[in-house]
């Protein structure tokens, strides 16, 4: 078979009109630093990027070293292409702007640089996620308030898989579609056309250590999966939980399986544990993309309007059929 790289698809998508040159630099530019932050976690404690930076992020996390490192890839391959007006990353607390001295674009970019860091230091999968807005018309530089636009308005979206392959995952608006790095050539190969979340699945993903705090709703669905085929599902569940989003949302995209990270007493007070610029929306959009479904539990994620650029909110997501069902539990109360 003809093997398609990253640039040539990007290309077709070009002339059929679904992207445009900038959005095309932009992703490309993305991919590379990808492609650099898949050689710096491959080499682990050969590089010595293991372990604490001894810093903490806006979250009050603290950060891995290899944070840092990915956080500085992606803002250092992206600021000076002019394919962008700013930057958002869960490691910033402040809107990145480009340096005056290099052209801006139109396009905002976020990121979660390296999520799921806390697997690094025990070699588990881990993923870079990423969103990209329009940046709205208007001089000067942009504000947190340019970024705050519902998912439903993200141009493009993605996540790269540092697993046993290196995996870019992609929506421009015309499905998903997955590539995987060939490390000798340095090159994504088009190797997953138009994938899709079945609609049925016995998978599901959970913190179950969190099922004290967790709102009655979810505690439902979760003893009727647990209660198998001699429960109200007649039929046995099976569970997953990787603690890495990028991993757990690229197994459901891949198999099906319903992902969640629910409202709980525990993340009440912060609105949720997953951040909705950078890794609940660009997500959904990818799941929705697939043929999947992506709500709060109570409501579309990408209908949200934001509020916050580091906001938090409750997150379900995967096949369609189990993400409606959770949904309709938490609306009957
Ligand atoms: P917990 C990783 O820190 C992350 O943001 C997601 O990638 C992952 O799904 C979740 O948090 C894991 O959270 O509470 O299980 O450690």
């Amino acid at each position: 078979m003809r093997r398609v790289t990253l640039t040539q698809f990007l290309i077709e998508q070009q002339r059929a009109g679904r992207t445009t040159p900038e959005l095309r630099l932009l992703i490309e530019v993305v991919a590379r630093a990808v492609k650099a932050i898949s050689v710096n976690v491959s080499k682990g404690a050969l590089a010595g990027v293991l372990g604490e930076a001894g810093t903490d992020n806006v979250q009050g996390e603290a950060q891995k070293k290899l944070d840092v490192i990915a956080n500085e890839i992606l803002l250092q391959a992206n600021e000076w292409g002019g394919h962008l007006a700013a930057m958002a990353s869960e490691e910033v607390e402040e809107v990145h702007q480009i340096p005056f001295d290099y052209p801006k674009g139109g396009f905002l970019l976020l990121f979660d640089p390296l999520d799921g860091s806390s697997n690094i230091d025990v070699n588990i999968s881990v993923g870079t996620i990423f969103s990209v807005l329009r940046n709205p018309e208007g001089d000067g530089e942009p504000t947190e308030q340019n970024f705050l636009q519902p998912g439903r308005e993200q141009v493009a979206a993605g996540y790269a898989l540092y697993g046993p392959s290196t995996q870019l995952i992609l929506t421009v608006g015309d499905g998903v579609h997955g590539f995987t790095l060939d490390r000798e050539m340095g090159s994504f190969i088009y190797t997953h056309p138009f994938m899709t979340v079945p609609n049925e699945t016995q998978e599901f993903a959970i913190n179950a250590s969190n099922a004290r705090y967790w709102e009655p709703p979810v505690q439902r669905y979760i003893a009727e999966l647990q209660a198998g085929k001699s429960g109200p599902r007649g039929k046995d569940f099976n569970m997953r939980w990787v603690a890495s989003m990028v991993a757990d949302v690229h197994r459901i995209l891949t198999r099906g399986g319903i992902f969640m990270y629910p409202m709980d007493e525990k993340c009440r007070d912060k609105g949720g544990k997953l951040r909705l610029m950078y890794e609940a929306n660009p997500m959904a959009m990818i799941i929705e993309q697939a043929g999947g479904a992506a709500t709060t539990g109570r409501e579309r994620i990408m209908d949200l309007q934001p509020t916050k650029l580091h906001q938090r909110v409750p997150v379900v997501l995967g096949s369609a059929a189990e993400v409606e069902r959770v949904t309709k539990y938490h609306l009957e109360g």
